[in-house]
C-alpha cells in the first residue's frame, strides 16, 4: 500500500529512553483510521520490546488530539461484519491498554470520541489549556465503543460521565482536571515538553519496578479491594527477589545514588 505515514515516531528525551508517538493526520483531525491505528500498533510494541525507551508518550498536534475513530471508514461497515470481526475492526486498539510500559498522554485541543478513549487507556493524561475532552457518539448514533462508558465513569464518576456520553457535551481542561481525569494542566505549548520530562523521570527508575507499580495500580480496576490488597503485597514480596529492590535500600543506607540494572 502507499498511504502516507499518519505518524510520527521518534526517541526524545536526553537520554533518548522516551518513545514519541505523534499521530499526524491533520487532513481529517487525526480522526484514527485503521491504518493510523495499526501504525500505533507496530510503534506502540517495538518501544514496548526496546530496552532503552522506558515510557512512552503519545500526543497529537498544538491544535488537536484526535476527532475519534473514523466516520467515514464507519459509515459504510454493517453489524454482521464488525460482530463477527471478520474485517478485525478495533483489533489494534487492545495494544494501548496492554502495553507494559507507562504510556503518558498529551493532549492540546478536541480530544473526542475515540481519541478520548485512546488516552484514558494510557496510565497519565496531561492537558493543555484548551484541550476539550467528549464522547460524542450520541450525536452520530452509536455509543462509545473503545472503553468511553467504562472507563470515563471510573475516572470522572457516573454524574459527569452520563451526562458526556448522553449529551455529547464537550469538559474543558479545568473540569477534566477537577475531574480527575488529568492529572495535569499545562499551557499547550509547554504541555508535550511536561510529558517527555514526565517520561524521562519514570525512565530514571528500575524498569521492572515500573512494570510493577503499573500492574498494581491497574489491578484496582478489575480486582476487589481485598484482592487488590492481596495482588499488591504479593509485588510487594516479589520486589524482594529482584536485584533493583536490594540496591535501591542499599544506596538509601549507604547515602549514594542507586545503580539500577535489570534483573
Ligand atoms: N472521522 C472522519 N473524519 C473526520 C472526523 C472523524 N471522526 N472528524 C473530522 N473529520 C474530518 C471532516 O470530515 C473534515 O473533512 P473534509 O475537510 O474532507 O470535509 C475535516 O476532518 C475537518 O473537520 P470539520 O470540518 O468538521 O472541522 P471543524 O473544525 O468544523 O469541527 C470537530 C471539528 C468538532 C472535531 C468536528 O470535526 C467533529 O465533530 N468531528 C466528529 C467528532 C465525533 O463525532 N467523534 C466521535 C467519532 S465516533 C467514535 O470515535 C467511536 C469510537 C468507537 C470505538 C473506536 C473505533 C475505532
Amino acid at each position: 500500500t502507499h498511504h502516507e505515514k499518519m505518524l510520527i515516531v521518534q526517541r526524545v528525551g536526553a537520554k533518548q529512553n522516551v518513545g514519541l508517538i505523534k499521530l499526524n493526520r491533520p487532513k481529517a483531525h487525526n480522526a484514527l483510521c485503521t491504518p493510523l491505528m495499526k501504525e500505533m500498533q507496530t510503534a506502540v510494541k517495538e518501544f514496548e520490546e526496546d530496552d532503552k525507551i522506558g515510557a512512552i508518550v503519545i500526543t497529537g498536534s498544538e491544535k488537536i488530539f484526535a476527532a475519534g475513530a473514523d466516520i467515514k471508514e464507519m459509515v459504510v461497515k454493517d453489524f454482521a461484519t464488525i460482530y463477527t470481526g471478520k474485517d478485525h475492526f478495533l483489533d489494534e486498539w487492545k495494544t494501548i491498554a496492554e502495553c507494559k510500559k507507562p504510556i503518558i498522554a498529551a493532549v492540546n485541543g478536541f480530544c473526542l470520541g475515540g481519541g478520548c478513549e485512546l488516552v484514558m487507556a494510557c496510565d497519565i493524561i496531561y492537558a493543555g489549556h484548551h484541550a476539550q475532552f467528549g464522547q460524542p457518539e450520541i450525536n452520530i448514533g452509536t455509543v462509545p465503543g473503545a472503553g468511553g462508558s467504562q472507563r470515563l465513569t471510573h475516572a470522572v464518576g457516573k454524574s459527569l460521565a452520563m451526562e458526556m456520553v448522553l449529551t455529547g457535551n464537550r469538559i474543558d481542561a479545568e473540569t477534566a482536571l477537577r475531574a480527575g481525569l488529568v492529572s495535569k494542566v499545562y499551557p499547550a505549548k509547554e504541555v508535550l515538553a511536561k510529558a517527555i520530562e514526565l517520561g524521562e523521570k519514570i525512565g530514571e527508575q528500575s524498569p521492572l519496578i515500573v512494570q510493577m507499580c503499573k500492574e498494581a495500580v491497574n489491578s484496582a480496576y478489575e480486582l476487589t479491594l481485598k484482592e487488590g490488597l492481596h495482588f499488591e503485597r504479593r509485588l510487594f514480596h516479589a520486589t524482594f527477589s529482584t536485584h533493583d529492590r536490594k540496591e535501591g535500600m542499599s544506596a538509601f543506607v549507604e547515602k549514594r545514588k542507586p545503580k539500577r540494572s535489570l534483573d
